[in-house]
């Protein structure tokens, strides 16, 4: 069984959908503990609920980020994961810690990336006038928001969005795509070669999503 130690920062729905996947038997994977860097994060209580060991590194009490991240790697390491998953972790990380992980830390990025690195994504969006959003599962790297991508999915940008109803709708599919990006990375099938990941026998036959749909719409 792939042992995963999930860090985040607040709400844990990403944490959650993850706990649900491993519950159901969806995922060759067990969450050994979930770590968050804020004492008040919700999702702390979601997962000591469901019997999870939890802890707490508060990067308020650090002077320094490189003494944050070296505390957070040893709360980590105490439960020796094969896996350390960020799920709406507000942390930037040094490149030592990244180092350490390399290879088995992954994000959840709500942007189909390389656009919209950083925070406040879906606001962003909107300001652009996108029409098509969505978010991005990716080994984490040095370079922020810029790791290898392993799974992405597109959402519509919908006349009279605001950034709650696009936020909600992005991660609706955040909760699909992250115990994906989980169980293959459990099943050994991701292999990071030049910068990308590729998937081994991955299924024929992408989806295509085309927002808004073309008037008159052939196919639909
Ligand atoms: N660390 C590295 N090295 N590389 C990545 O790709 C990372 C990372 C740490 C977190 C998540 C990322 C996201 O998906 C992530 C990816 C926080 C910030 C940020 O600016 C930016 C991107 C992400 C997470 N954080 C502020 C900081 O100073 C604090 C913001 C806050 O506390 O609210 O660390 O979006
Ligand atoms: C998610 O949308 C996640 O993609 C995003 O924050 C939300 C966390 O929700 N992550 C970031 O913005 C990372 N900087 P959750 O706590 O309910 O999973």
């Amino acid at each position: 069984m792939t042992r995963v130690v999930i860090l985040i920062s607040g709400r844990g729905s990403n944490m959650a959908s993850l706990l649900a996947a491993s519950d159901s038997g969806a995922l060759p994977a067990k969450i050994v503990a979930v770590i968050a860097n804020r004492p008040d994060a919700q999702g702390l209580l979601t997962a000591a609920a469901r019997g999870v060991a939890t802890g707490v590194v508060d990067h308020r009490l650090f002077a320094e980020r490189e003494q944050f991240d070296s505390a957070l790697a040893a709360a980590i390491e105490v439960f020796a994961p094969d896996l350390v998953v960020l799920a709406g972790f507000m942390r930037i990380l040094g490149a030592d810690f990244v180092r350490r992980f390399d290879g088995r830390l992954i994000n959840i990025h709500p942007s189909l990336l390389p656009a919209f690195p950083g925070l406040h994504t879906h606001r962003r969006a909107l300001a652009e006038g996108v029409r098509i959003h969505g978010c991005t599962v990716h080994f984490v790297t040095a370079d922020l928001d810029h790791g290898p991508v392993i799974i992405q999915a597109a959402v519509p940008v919908l006349d009279g969005d605001d950034e709650d109803l696009l936020a909600a709708r992005v991660l609706a599919q955040e909760h699909v795509i992250y115990p994906q990006a989980v169980r293959w990375f459990a099943e050994g099938r991701l292999r990071v070669h030049a910068g990308r990941v590729l998937l081994e026998s991955a299924p024929d036959g992408a989806g295509v999503l085309i927002a808004p749909l073309p008037d008159p719409c052939p196919p639909c």
